[in-house]
């Protein structure tokens, strides 16, 4: 490897900078071009793809050789369980890398075979009505944005993947449908196609077509996964997930507040349902909300065959997930 690529390669190693930015902080200290850097970049990132999917698999391989040996068929049942690493409120490029990793790290260990990007995934600034005095040209986002999928991809090789539309990636219609209608429609410039999604086979969800086609929202076993914003709730509410509650009375997963909860009720029956609120994954201090309540967080479910669920609601607090 030159001396020049290693440079580069060094470069993006713990962020999703897009080519064109690494190639802005370098070509004052090495004489490199464009296309070079993109070039060792989408190299290095094919490489990181295939490591990934070899330590999985060699995981995998692991698990059915202790499988074999085990006489109680516990880690049968670890294997064969399903399992969704759900996460959401990242808002790339707002993201905050630390905080992802922890989750995709944690994700890893706990052998997800599934996983649900819950929304808010990309920030899409460029195209939103807000006025941002950081404002990001929406060729760079899209960028980041794939660099990011092809992340998840390359680190969750063989999971199904599925992205819950929020209302940050339905800024792209609204963006459309108000500067542009005659256009809309139009499949080339869907926000799902202009991030290939299909060549990262995931799977795009809007809980607004979902509830169209299947009279309910998009669901995993017994449980319910929303962004959060489908159902109207206000911010300042003392227990979002009692109040999201009230409204769907069946069990829920969301994100989109950016706060950890837990509602539990059982009701007349002696049925127990539950509502989780999740936390976030991106910056904790944006221009638009310098001090508030949020807190990094992600959740691990756990099924059963028969659907009955185990939501484990984790923090990061102080680096630490708990
Ligand atoms: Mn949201």
């Amino acid at each position: 490897m030159s001396k020049k690529s290693k440079i580069i390669q060094e470069y993006i190693k713990d962020t999703t900078q897009s080519y064109r930015q690494v190639y802005e902080k370098l070509k004052n200290k090495i004489d490199i071009t464009y296309n070079y850097t993109k070039r060792i970049l989408s190299e290095y990132n094919k490489k990181q793809r295939q490591n990934a999917g070899q330590s999985l698999q060699n995981a995998e391989k692991t698990a059915v050789t202790k499988t074999q040996n085990d006489k109680n068929g516990t880690l049968h049942i670890l294997k064969r369980k399903k399992r969704v690493l759900f996460v959401s409120d990242i808002h790339v490029p707002f993201h905050d890398a630390t905080a992802v990793r922890k989750a995709f790290e944690y994700g890893l260990d706990e052998h997800v075979n599934t996983v649900v990007l819950g929304g808010d995934i990309m920030d899409n600034m460029a195209v939103s009505f807000w006025k941002n005095r950081n404002r990001i040209d929406f060729l760079t986002e899209l960028e980041l944005m794939r660099n990011f999928l092809n992340e998840v991809r390359g680190t969750f090789v063989n999971s199904n993947i599925y992205y819950v539309w929020g209302n940050h990636e339905q800024r792209h219609e609204k963006y459309l449908l108000s500067h542009a209608d005659k256009l809309f429609g139009l499949e080339e410039i869907s926000l799902e196609n202009l991030l290939k999604l299909s060549e990262f086979r995931i799977r795009k969800i809007d809980n607004r077509d979902y509830m169209q086609q299947h009279r309910k929202p998009f669901q995993i076993g017994k449980l319910y996964y929303l962004h959060g914003h489908e159902i109207r709730a206000s911010w300042g509410v003392v227990n979002i997930a009692r109040n999201l509650y009230l409204k769907a009375q069946d069990n829920i997963i969301f994100g989109h507040f950016h706060q950890s909860q837990e509602f539990i009720q059982k009701d007349i029956n002696g049925d127990v349902r539950g509502s989780w609120a999740v936390g976030c994954l991106c910056e904790m201090s944006p221009d638009y909300s310098i001090i508030n309540n949020w807190n990094h967080g992600f959740a691990v479910i756990e099924y059963e065959d028969d659907g009955d669920f185990t939501v484990y609601n984790r923090k990061i607090i102080n680096g630490k997930v708990v």
